[in-house]
């Protein structure tokens, strides 16, 4: 099995210094921004948890309901003997619904950054499902990844990237991760996306700026990452957390916005900040469902069947090799 326990300090280390690398290529741009994949270490997974719980927060709970009433039928779509693999898992629900009703998959490969958050979620899939062969891979599913060999050869791979983790990369950037997806599936293979709809910014808004402020520490716990892993000289309190929604790109922009001008430094280097400049830390497109249909097509996919809640809110969509 290539379990993560052994890679896990290279992996960090490794890590680390893209983080650091990140965050100086992300404050030198005219626009500074840091790149979202950094919420989540192990406070920032936490929060991101109590995030899926708010009530504002539509987005998992929707997902969810959509896994619930249609898991079976995804299965049946998927057929017998499938090798899952998650790219960004972390969080066991939503693949123990699918797995539930799945005839006879040969094999999970998890892959995930974070590795202590995938093993705690990964002994729950091992609990509910203890002949399941689990494969799991530590690493950074945006860049191409090796998928492990399962003992029994699976009719098709199928990857599962539920979440709506698609809406945080750009269009152009979204089809790329999506033809990786593509090569990662290989010939008969697919891929079960979930993804959040376009809907009224006066529902999608306050799914990113709760009343109970969980979403903004999630966002300042990036600063606060920073001063500890990168020894940053910074104050997290001087920055506050912005959502916006942009109609235009249709999408929510998650800023942390300083307070006051002030220079912090990381890496030896000086970041000049006026007072309301933003820092981007994520952006989270919501894409219609012909606008999904699109970006899938540029990727060499079709959309086979999509799943929806009743308030067509998000949506859960079979890709398939053309
Ligand atoms: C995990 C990327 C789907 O964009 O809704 C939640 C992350 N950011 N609240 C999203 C997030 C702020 C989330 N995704």
């Amino acid at each position: 099995m290539t379990t993560a326990d052994d890679d896990l300090p290279a992996a960090s280390r490794q890590m680390t210094s893209s983080f650091l690398t990140d965050v100086l290529t992300g404050l030198s741009a005219p626009l500074k921004q840091v790149p979202p994949k950094y919420f989540y270490d192990e406070a920032g997974s936490h929060l991101f948890d109590r995030i899926c719980e708010l009530p504002e927060y539509y987005v998992t709970r929707t997902e969810l309901g959509i896994l619930q009433d249609s898991a079976a039928d995804m299965a049946q779509a998927l057929g017998p003997g499938v090798l899952l693999i998650e790219p960004g898992s972390g969080n066991s629900a939503k693949i123990s619904l699918l797995l539930a009703q799945l005839q006879d998959p040969v094999g999970y490969v998890p892959v995930e950054i974070s590795g202590e958050h995938m093993l705690a979620s990964l002994e729950a899939v091992r609990a509910q499902f203890p002949d399941l062969e689990i494969l799991p891979v530590c690493d950074d599913f945006t860049a191409p990844f090796t998928v492990p060999t399962s003992s029994r050869a699976p009719s098709r791979r199928v990857v599962f990237f539920p979440g709506s983790t698609l809406g945080n990369f750009p269009p152009h950037d979204a089809v790329e991760l999506l033809r990786s997806f593509h090569e990662v599936a290989g010939p008969d293979g697919a891929l079960l996306l979930g993804a959040d709809l376009r809907k009224a910014p006066e529902i999608v808004l306050p799914a990113y700026d709760d009343s109970a402020g969980v979403t903004a520490a999630f966002n300042r716990n990036l600063l606060v990452r920073m001063q500890r892993e990168l020894g940053a000289d910074l104050d997290a309190d001087a920055f506050r957390h912005q959502a916006v929604w942009n109609d235009a790109e249709s999408r929510i922009e998650m800023h942390l916005v300083s307070t006051a001008a002030q220079t912090i430094r990381v890496g030896g280097q000086c970041f000049e900040f006026a007072a309301e400049e933003p820092i981007v830390t994520e952006y989270s497109y919501k894409y219609t469902r012909e606008r999904l249909a699109g970006l899938a097509t540029e990727a060499g996919f079709r959309v086979a069947q999509v799943w929806t809640d009743a308030r067509e809110w998000f949506s859960v969509q079979l890709l398939t090799r053309n």
